[in-house]
């Protein structure tokens, strides 16, 4: 697997054990490409934008309230990764906050893959923003007229190789993750404070991700991906109802194991069933699938990467690779 120079996510850096691609200096002397596209191209509201021209207003809700949605999307060897997947998941998130998006299905399939072409890229990462749109001051949304749609393309930085093949740490957090009848974590909403404070409590420990239970003790997820454990041959993550996100890598995991006859049960469990997992390892968008090999300290299995794990994210790579929404044609 290749890296690129360009990081526009967050990398959890392998602790302990960096690499010259995890080295970064102490204070950046140039300007630091955000997007990792020369010249990028930016998608608002039916324009595109340099990036140093995408602006949006600071009363739009989506700054001042949270008050949006939003998608990470990627796109592999010229083919958008579940589009249709991530639409529904956002069309659903916009129903669920009574907010309109204001273009069809297909229209935004159009924007996407036209922001693509616009940068010239094979791979990479879509971020796909709605927010609420410019309003007054107060919180309520029956000022904002006009929803915003902005959709930035961008490089991404493959995980090192490391990564995949020694696994990574992951601590259990203070913070629980939000209780639906606050904050349903099923809307992928810009109100991301929840999964950011479970990160800062993770980068204070030293460790690589942070592992969110709900308030009932159960697990529910890590602060941008979704969490399974195997033990003697079957295959456990925690229900939505825990409060996990319908993950489209979550699913995708759901699909690779039918393939391989293997059951995948939906069931709540706590942080004891993961230390004494056979295997464990975390789904999402951006870091794809990686094995867990250390939770709260404990070793996982034998501390490597576990053959059922290692199947699968084989399996996911051929898939990310041959299936898709074609870009080009
Ligand atoms: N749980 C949460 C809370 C998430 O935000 C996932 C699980 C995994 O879902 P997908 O559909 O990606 O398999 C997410 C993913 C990113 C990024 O880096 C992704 C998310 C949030 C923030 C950043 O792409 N969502």
């Amino acid at each position: 697997m290749k890296t690129t120079d360009a990081t526009v996510l967050d990398e959890p850096k392998i602790r302990g054990r960096a690499t010259d691609e995890t080295i970064e200096p102490a204070i950046e002397s140039r300007p630091r490409p955000t997007t990792g596209v020369k010249e990028a191209k930016i998608y608002i509201d039916g324009k595109f934008y340099s990036e140093a021209n995408a602006k949006v207003s600071v009363f739009d809700h989506g700054l001042l309230y949270g008050d949006g949605i939003f998608e990470g999307i990627r796109f592999y060897n010229g083919r958008v990764f579940r589009l249709e997947q991530h639409l529904e998941r956002l069309w659903n998130s916009a129903r669920s906050i009574c907010l309109t998006i204001p273009m069809t299905r297909q229209e935004m399939t159009e924007a996407l893959l036209e922001t693509i072409r616009q940068n010239h890229l094979r791979d990479g990462y879509i971020r796909l923003v709605v927010t609420r749109g410019v309003g007054n001051l107060g919180l309520n949304p029956e000022q904002c007229k006009n929803p915003s749609v902005i959709i930035i393309v961008a490089t991404i930085a493959l995980y090192h190789e490391d990564f995949y093949r020694k696994g990574l740490s992951i601590v259990t957090v203070a913070t629980r993750r939000s209780n639906p009848a606050s904050l349903n974590p099923a809307v992928k909403s810009l109100n991301y404070l929840n999964n950011v404070m479970a990160r800062i409590e993770a980068n204070l420990a030293s460790a690589d991700e942070a592992l969110m239970l709900n308030d009932a003790g159960n697990v529910a997820e890590c602060t941008a991906d979704n969490v399974f454990i195997i033990k003697h041959g079957q295959i456990f993550t925690p229900p939505i109802t825990a409060g996990a996100l319908q993950g489209i890598t979550r699913s995708v995991v759901f699909d690779i194991a039918g393939e391989f006859d293997i059951k995948v049960i939906e069931a709540d469990f706590t942080r004891h069933d993961i230390f004494v997992a056979d295997e464990c390892f975390l789904t999402g968008t951006a870091a794809e699938i990686v094995p867990v090999v250390k939770a709260d300290g404990r070793m996982i299995g034998n501390g490597k990467p576990g053959p059922i794990t290692t199947r699968i994210i084989a399996r996911f790579r051929e898939m990310t690779h041959k299936t898709g929404k074609p870009i080009f044609d």
